[in-house]
């Protein structure tokens, strides 16, 4: 490499020159200076990630008013336009060609379109170049990443959620792009555009879901990568369950569901992402991230001392449209705190009462609002998640958010079974980490309809190839924890502790279980004896009975649903099809027998 093209050298400074000098990385040199001809920002930082880069970032996003001091010199408070509140389903596509439920755009057009909207975006701005490896630094398996931001928010973000690796792009080593720019904050502007070829492009928003491209944007370049390479790349977290020994399983749930919550039961690994491959015949799992986006909403130290102790002490959090208030401390709601008189919120002045041009009340914290930690801020967090060998997989779990028909746990027969009437067979409710109307219940096959950048059917043959590979495949688990009966929930938050335990006695073969049309379900002297244990608490015959009853009939008609949803998807596998209707006709085996609800005991007995 001779020199650098004259736009990129002239803005930066002799020292970062002579950093980006001893990387020899054409590619990277390449790139940038693209970027820079494209933005044309004033300057050009890049962040290595030392602690002088991490003052010098912090201080940025406070200068531009990205982030606001709180009481705490380690706590900032961030807001995002109050129409940039969540995840922007509308404004993202994959540029290509048309793939069922996943937004696309012509290719040309598409990024004629988001490109027009970069150009110049970074006027009289600075460009922070941030360098990460999605994974341990030092893993074979680690995918290197790139991201150009002018929003010092978005990289102290990323300072916090990844691991900084400057000098492992050394040599011409590829590397995932994100492009992203705050632009003008002109939302009808905004546009998040994924080229499958390995860059992203987003502007017009500031939402970490949206610009922090490591997240969810990286999500869908690393999940075709999976497909065309064999592994998963997954909307999982990864926690270490104890039992006799500590048994590695990953959950799947969609956005407010139990996912973080799950990941606080056990030894942390990955609170929300998760590559998995085959290494030597095993499934093997990795944290791509090093740190918490979470949703704060209902944090409170009762169910939450885990994440509520993170929030409290002296480490690093960036808050996002939380409540500010006047004592320079912050406040949302569901944490069981008094609600505050007024104080700052993601639509400015905020006061008890407030409501919107519309008449609709103002919340005091936003529903999606957030807090963003580094990992090593929980005192669950297992030191295996830096271990380059990932750890082995025992199960997965498949959960949502359904009042109506799932019992709260059941274990499949086996990995086909489990993959397709567990995971590719997910409805939840709709979450609030995307813009829209709350509480719908929406067809999101592992949790993932939000990010998958392939056709499902495609996808689903990589799942079941996959395990069928393994020399032991996980066992698959589906779980939810909102099932209600007349009066309401039919559980409680704690309860989740013991389906965990449940499920590591499974894999020690110390519970039994039922057989039922749908999977196994637990026995009740099993759960009594780990209510009493794990919780303190007399579980009754009553609660099993109602929690565990098979409704039949609405069993039934989800799965005649999802069959539907798979029908029109031209390149589903026939396997699929086959054992979901395998799947109906055992239930109606049932129905017939027992009608539309069937009880454990029935069960038990028959
Ligand atoms: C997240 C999400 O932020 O899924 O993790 O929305
Ligand atoms: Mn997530």
């Amino acid at each position: 490499m001779e020199v650098f093209p004259e736009s990129l050298r002239g803005r930066l400074s002799s020292f970062m020159s002579n950093k980006l000098y001893q990387l020899h990385n054409t590619n990277l040199v390449t790139f940038l200076s693209n970027v820079v001809e494209l933005c044309e920002p004033d300057s050009v930082y890049l962040v290595e990630g030392t602690r002088e880069d991490l003052e010098y970032v912090k201080r940025k996003a406070l200068e531009n008013g990205e982030e606001i001091p709180l009481r705490n010199r380690n706590h900032t408070v961030h807001f995002d336009h109050p129409l940039d509140q969540a995840r922007a389903r509308e404004d993202t596509f994959i540029l290509g060609g048309k793939i069922p439920f996943v937004n696309t755009r012509p290719r040309e057009e598409g990024l004629k379109e988001v490109l027009g909207i970069l150009k110049g975006s970074m006027k009289n701005r600075e460009m922070l170049v941030g360098f990460y490896s999605l994974g341990p630094v030092n893993s074979r398996h680690r995918i290197l990443a790139v991201q150009v931001t002018d929003s010092a928010y978005v990289i102290h973000s990323e300072m916090m959620l990844y691991r900084s690796a400057f000098w492992e792009f050394s040599g011409n080593v590829d590397f995932l792009r994100f492009v992203h720019s705050r632009g003008t904050q002109d939302i009808k502007r905004r546009r998040i555009a994924i080229d499958l070829g390995g860059t992203v492009y987003s502007v017009n928003t500031t939402y970490a879901g949206n610009s922090v491209g490591l997240k969810k944007l990286a999500l869908r370049l690393t999940l075709n990568m999976a497909v065309n390479g064999g592994w998963l790349s997954e909307h999982m977290a990864i926690i270490g369950i104890d039992g006799e020994r500590t048994h590695y399983v990953t959950a799947s749930f969609p956005s407010g569901s139990g996912k973080t919550s799950t990941s606080m039961l056990g030894k942390l690994i990955s609170d929300d992402l998760a590559f998995i491959r085959n290494v030597d015949g095993k499934a093997r799992a990795w944290n791509p991230e090093a740190g918490v986006f979470g949703i704060i909403h209902g944090i409170n130290p009762k169910d939450d001392p885990i994440i509520w102790e993170v929030l409290h002490k002296d480490d690093e959090v960036i808050f996002s449209n939380v409540l500010l208030k006047p004592d320079g401390t912050v406040y949302w709601d569901g944490s069981g705190e008094p609600e505050p008189e007024k104080g700052v919120n993601f639509t400015g002045e905020w006061w008890k009462g407030k409501r919107d041009g519309e008449g609709k009340p103002v919340p005091a914290s936003h529903p999606n609002a957030r807090f963003t930690v580094r990992l090593t801020s929980f005192r669950n967090l297992d030191p295996r998640y830096e271990d380059p060998e990932g750890v082995e997989v025992e199960a997965m779990i498949f959960g949502v958010k359904d009042y109506n028909t799932l019992v709260p746990i059941a274990e499949a027969f086996d990995w086909a079974h489990g993959v397709v009437t567990m995971g590719a067979s997910m409805e939840s409710a709709r979450t609030s980490a995307v813009l829209g109307k709350s509480d719908e219940m929406e067809f999101n096959p592992m949790a993932l309809l939000d990010f998958i950048s392939v056709s499902l059917g495609k996808y689903l043959r990589n799942y079941l190839d996959f395990g069928r590979r393994l020399s032991k495949s996980p066992r698959i688990y589906g779980a939810n924890y909102f099932l209600k009966g007349e009066k309401g929930f039919l559980n409680s938050k704690e309860d989740k502790r013991v389906w965990l335990r449940w499920i590591a006695e499974r894999l020690e073969d110390k519970a039994g279980s039922i057989l039922t049309p749908i999977g196994y379900i637990p026995r009740y002297d099993d759960l009594r004896r780990l209510f009493s244990h794990v919780l303190g608490k007399d579980y009754s015959r009553e609660s099993y009975e109602a929690q565990f009853t098979i409704r039949l009939k609405a069993y039934k008609e989800k799965f005649k649903r999802i069959k539907d949803i798979y029908m029109s998807v031209d390149d589903t596998p026939a396997e699929v099809i086959e054992i979901l209707d395998k799947q109906l006709l055992e239930i109606d085996k049932y129905m017939r027998e027992f009608g539309d609800r069937v009880t454990p005991s029935q069960l038990e007995s028959s």
